[in-house]
């Protein structure tokens, strides 16, 4: 097992990688920027490094600052958490070849799936359901383009390979609008990506968003650990999860979860990862791969016991999973709501100085937050302060923790959506469960205030 690894991340998901290493017994080296100092983490650190100003391109992405802070510490291994470096497949490259483990999948994996046209080619080879589309990157000429549209049949989804996450894509309704739209969505890739590869899907009107979590070694096991909906999102910035899903059958999400292995197992991953999926009619289609942990790992972890990011780098140090698909069992229902420095319905940026913090708790209440009373919440970064997370034996006991919790938490000085999510926990859509990716955008529309 690594003595020591270097937490190449900031936030919560810093202090939730640093609570992992400290279980396993593991020195954490943390990494701040300047408008980091104060981070909880680094209080709580045994070592920290402070590797550049505010701006996160020359910080929290700065490649050489972080490799040589794992070098003057004496790390073996480094953590990329979520964002930042956690999916550039070239860090992971450079990690390795300074000597250092990367905790998480190989270069080769994350190359692979970050071209979501590879992601997709790789999928269908190893039986995973795909979205009907191109097979692969569309051609430049134009009669060809239309004889792809037409054999998938209108709405289509034109999709930037380089993209992801609800980054370059244009949906197009008739064959008029079609050859227009590719060429825009070319460019518009060319520019964000260097990279004007596109492909075509059909396009799902109303689909829920469900993804697979999954754990894999170096020893060709890996197990999946059910799903998670992460369907309630506006501007592709999901607000809350939830797992199990609503209203899937215990049945399908076995099928898709063996499929979902057996692809990992064919592909050579290792670590965690994430199938994303589109659900609709009861059939799913997977859309993307995500290489790294999530956000929302938490309503995994409580619902099967696992301990994903422990697990991450027991993994990454070669130990084999420490369980096996039977030993895998579902229990009760876990929610998580993200809480955000911003305005709850106008959703501007809301950082400054936090007045007063006071968490939830309580049975069933997990927080996971790096803020504190008099903490400082820096503009430069993501909005995201912390997370709630509950769980209870049923989905209905899990949503009165959760309204309970919401109620008791206290955050005085700065904005945050807590008010929306004390709205959403007593919308009787949301009650009943199930509601697709476009729900909260129009709930918003139509409590415009
Ligand atoms: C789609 C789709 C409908 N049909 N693909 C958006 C994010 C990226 N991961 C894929 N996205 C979508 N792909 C087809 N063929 C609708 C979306 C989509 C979406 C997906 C998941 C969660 C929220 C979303 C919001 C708008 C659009």
């Amino acid at each position: 097992m690594f003595k020591k690894i270097l937490v190449a991340n900031r936030g919560e998901i810093a202090l939730r990688i640093q609570r992992a290493c400290r279980e396993l017994g593991i020195k954490a080296v943390m990494v701040y920027s300047e408008a980091d100092r104060d981070a909880k983490y680094v209080k709580l650190a045994e070592e920290s490094v402070c590797i550049g100003p505010a701006a996160s391109a020359l910080s929290y992405l700065n490649m050489p600052a972080l490799i040589s802070a794992a070098e003057v510490t004496d790390a073996e291994a480094i953590h990329p958490g979520y964002g930042f470096l956690s999916e550039n497949a070239n860090f992971a490259e450079r990690v390795e070849q300074s000597g250092f483990q990367f905790i998480g999948p190989t270069p080769e994996s994350i190359r692979i799936m970050g071209d979501k046209v590879s992601a997709k080619q790789a999928m269908i080879k190893a039986g995973v359901p795909c979205v009907p589309g191109s097979e692969g990157e569309l051609p430049d000429d134009a009669v060809q383009i239309r004889s792809i549209a037409k054999r998938i049949g209108y709405p289509v989804i034109i999709k930037a390979a380089g993209g992801g996450g609800g980054r370059g894509m244009r949906v197009v309704h008739t064959e008029a609008a079609l050859i227009n739209a590719v060429q825009m969505t070319k460019a518009e890739a060319g520019a964000a990506f260097s990279n004007p590869a596109v492909y075509m899907e059909k396009y799902l009107q109303n689909p829920r968003h469900i993804e697979i979590q999954i754990l894999a070694d170096k020893h060709k096991n890996a197990v999946y650990l059910g799903e998670r909906d992460c369907s309630m999102q506006r501007r592709h910035q999901k607000i809350l999860e939830e797992a199990p899903a609503p209203g899937i059958p215990r049945k399908l999400i076995e099928k898709i979860g063996e499929r979902c292995v057996a692809a990992c197992k064919k592909i050579g991953y290792r670590g965690a990862g994430t199938f994303e999926f589109l659900f609709e009619n009861g059939e799913f289609y997977f859309i993307e791969m995500n290489t790294r942990v999530q956000v929302e790992h938490p309503v995994t972890e409580w619902i099967t016991g696992v301990d994903i990011v422990k697990t991450q780098i027991m993994v990454a140090a070669g130990e084999k999973l420490p369980f096996t698909q039977k030993q895998i069992q579902i229990s009760g229902h876990s929610i998580e709501c993200r809480i955000n420095a911003e305005d709850a319905y106008k959703f501007t940026p809301s950082p400054g100085r936090i007045t007063m913090w006071h968490a939830p708790g309580g049975p069933g209440v997990r927080v996971d937050s790096h803020v504190y009373t008099n903490y400082f919440v820096p503009p430069n970064y993501d909005s995201m302060i912390g997370k709630i997370i509950v769980h209870g034996d049923t989905r209905e006991q899990a949503m009165a923790r959760m309204r309970t919790a919401l109620a008791e938490t206290l955050v005085e000085g700065i904005n945050t959506n807590i008010p929306l999510h004390r709205e959403l926990m007593v919308d009787a859509k949301f009650m009943l469960g199930g509601t697709n990716i476009h729900y909260l955008e129009s709930w918003l529309e139509q409590h415009k205030r």
